[in-house]
């Protein structure tokens, strides 16, 4: 496949209602989205690096310098074989990988409709239907929280993440276990508190949470350790793992007992997928997680959570959820039994809606051969 030309635009999406995080609130939405046009074929890709560098080190203007002065250059112009081939070209540069997931999901998006397949049977799916969730920011009050929630549970969702922060948390916690003693609940903290917080954790470990996200540091694995050995509720970890090495660490280590992958936080679908089967060799549940996409990338999660270890449902709601409007068409649904179909038609399955994408897109650059 000859790689012929690369855009990347940089997209700013307003959400719904505000993003509440012990990491901060976000009102919109900033991503760069890749699209590749090689052999006749156009693929597309997400690089779901934020416009600030709360969650991660990468930010837009950072995966920009590094897909415009690296990663493109290292593809651009050649006759690329396989993903490993492009992967191998750019493997020397370090880190960033929110920039490299980038270019990677729309290489495989270009691959997979050459060859006329979707993108979930060349990464290896089997379900034609998953699992989803809902991840819900800090409210305002428990009422008002308990509302959210019913809300999320009448659409379908099967599941319910609620953000935790320092003082913002047993209230939520326990409240929501009171009303839905049955409900698939878990907390994601965003690496807000410390070991000090420990007995704050034993106390949780009373409501039987499917799992606590990232409780410690964003890069820790050590400390992790020595808070699972203390719980019951599985530790999950999102943060502090990078690659199938960290993802070793952690389990050997007993630093969590499941774990979420995003494949921009891992460097794309391949690594994903190496981290998909050690999980799955070691008895480890998976289950994709997501950073606030647009249906681009959306897609992308949706292939890779077809895979047979994502056991767990997903951080992968509808369009709506997030977005008045996405920018592919047709948008992300939640069936009412709390199912999301993967998409069947080549690549990532559905089409980009350029007119709504033109719209949200602030800038944009291409490189030719
Ligand atoms: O920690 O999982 C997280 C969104 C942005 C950054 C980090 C996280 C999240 C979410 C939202 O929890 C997940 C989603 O896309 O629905
Ligand atoms: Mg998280």
């Amino acid at each position: 496949m000859r790689i012929e030309r690369i855009e990347l635009r940089h997209v700013k999406m307003v959400l719904v209602s505000p993003f509440v995080t012990s990491m901060g609130t976000e009102y919109d939405e900033e991503h760069i989205i890749v699209r590749v046009d090689a052999d006749g074929v156009t693929g597309w890709g997400e690089s779901v690096a934020e416009g600030t560098p709360f969650y991660s080190y990468e930010t837009v203007p950072t995966a920009w310098h590094i897909l415009k002065d690296f990663l493109i250059p290292s593809v651009l112009g050649k006759d690329i074989q396989s993903i490993d081939e492009a992967i191998a070209g750019y493997a020397k540069v370090r880190g960033h990988m929110m920039a490299k997931a980038g270019i990677e999901a729309a290489l495989w998006d270009a691959f997979a409709k050459t060859k006329g397949i979707s993108l979930s049977s060349m990464i290896g799916g089997t379900r034609k239907k998953i699992d989803v969730g809902v991840s819900i920011g800090i409210q305002d009050s428990v009422a008002g929280l308990i509302k959210k929630v019913e809300g999320y549970i009448s659409e379908g969702y099967k599941r319910i993440k609620i953000k935790i922060a320092p003082g913002l948390d047993m209230q939520f916690v326990e409240a929501l276990r009171k009303e839905f003693p049955n409900l698939l609940l878990q907390v994601d903290a965003n690496s807000a508190y410390t070991l000090d917080d420990i007995d704050l954790f034993k106390k949780m470990d009373h409501y039987n949470l499917s799992l606590i996200e990232q409780p410690l540091g964003y890069e820790d694995i050590y400390d992790h350790s020595k808070l699972q050995r203390e719980l019951k509720t599985p530790i999950c970890l999102d943060e502090s793992i990078h690659s199938l090495d960290d993802t070793r660490a952690a389990i050997e280590l007993d630093s969590c007992r499941i774990i979420n992958i995003k494949p921009g936080r891992v460097g794309g679908f391949t690594e994903s997928k190496r981290i998909h089967d050690y999980c799955a060799s070691m008895n480890i549940p998976v289950w994709c997680g997501g950073m606030l996409e647009s249906g681009i990338g959306r897609a992308g999660n949706v292939a890779l959570a077809s895979l047979s270890n994502f056991t767990l449902p997903g951080d992968i709601s509808a369009s709506k959820r997030y977005y008045k409007h996405d920018i592919v068409d047709p948008e992300f649904v939640v069936n009412p039994d709390g199912t999301m179909d993967v998409p069947t038609k080549p690549g990532i399955g559905v089409d980009v809606n350029i007119k709504m994408l033109d719209q949200v897109t602030v800038r944009s650059e291409v490189q030719k051969m």
